[in-house]
C-alpha cells in the first residue's frame, strides 16, 4: 500500500443540512488526513465540465444542476490506500445499497442526493484535484 491523495466533495444536499463536521469525522476516524479544503458554489457549467464522463448518462442534467443548487466543501483526502479507503468510508452510490456506518447509509437522501463524491482511481484523483486544486494550496 501507497500513500494516495484523492479528491473528495461534500455534495449540496449535505451542506444544506450543516453535516460537514459530521462527515470530516467520518474521514478523520479512518485515518484520511484533510490535507486542502474549500467551500465553493459551483454554476452548472462547471459542475457539467467536473462530470463530463457522464455527460451521456440519463440523470446528467438532474446531477449539474444538483450539483450547483448550493455549496460544496471540496477537499483532498490523504492516507494509506485513501482512494480506496474513501470509496470504502463513502458507502455504495445508492443509499439503498449502502452498508451500515457508511457516509451514505447515515446520511444520504437518494442516488441523486448522495451527500458525497470520492475519485475511483489514481488518474481520475489526479485530474479531480488539479480541476479544484493548485499546488500550492496542497499542504500535507
Ligand atoms: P459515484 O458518485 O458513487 O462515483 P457514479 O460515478 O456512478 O457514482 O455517478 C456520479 C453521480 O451521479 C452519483 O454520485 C449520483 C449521480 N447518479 C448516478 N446514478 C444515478 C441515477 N441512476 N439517478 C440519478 N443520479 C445518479
Ligand atoms: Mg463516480
Amino acid at each position: 500500500m501507497a500513500v494516495e491523495r484523492t479528491l473528495s466533495i461534500i455534495k449540496p444536499d449535505a451542506t444544506k443540512r450543516n453535516l460537514t463536521g459530521k462527515i470530516n469525522t467520518k474521514f478523520e476516524e479512518a485515518g484520511l488526513r484533510i490535507v486542502a479544503q474549500k467551500r465553493i458554489h459551483l454554476t452548472q457549467d462547471q459542475a457539467g465540465e467536473f462530470y463530463a464522463v457522464h455527460k451521456e448518462r440519463p440523470f446528467f442534467g438532474e446531477l449539474t444542476e444538483f450539483m450547483a443548487s448550493g455549496p460544496v466543501v471540496v477537499q483532498v483526502l490523504e492516507g494509506e490506500n485513501a482512494i480506496a479507503k474513501n470509496r470504502e468510508v463513502m458507502g455504495a452510490t445508492n443509499p439503498a445499497d449502502a452498508a451500515a456506518g457508511t457516509i451514505r447509509a447515515e446520511f444520504a437522501e437518494s442516488v441523486g442526493e448522495n451527500s458525497v463524491h470520492g475519485s475511483d482511481a489514481p488518474d481520475t484523483a489526479k485530474e479531480e484535484i488539479s480541476f479544484f486544486f493548485s499546488g500550492l494550496e496542497l499542504v500535507g
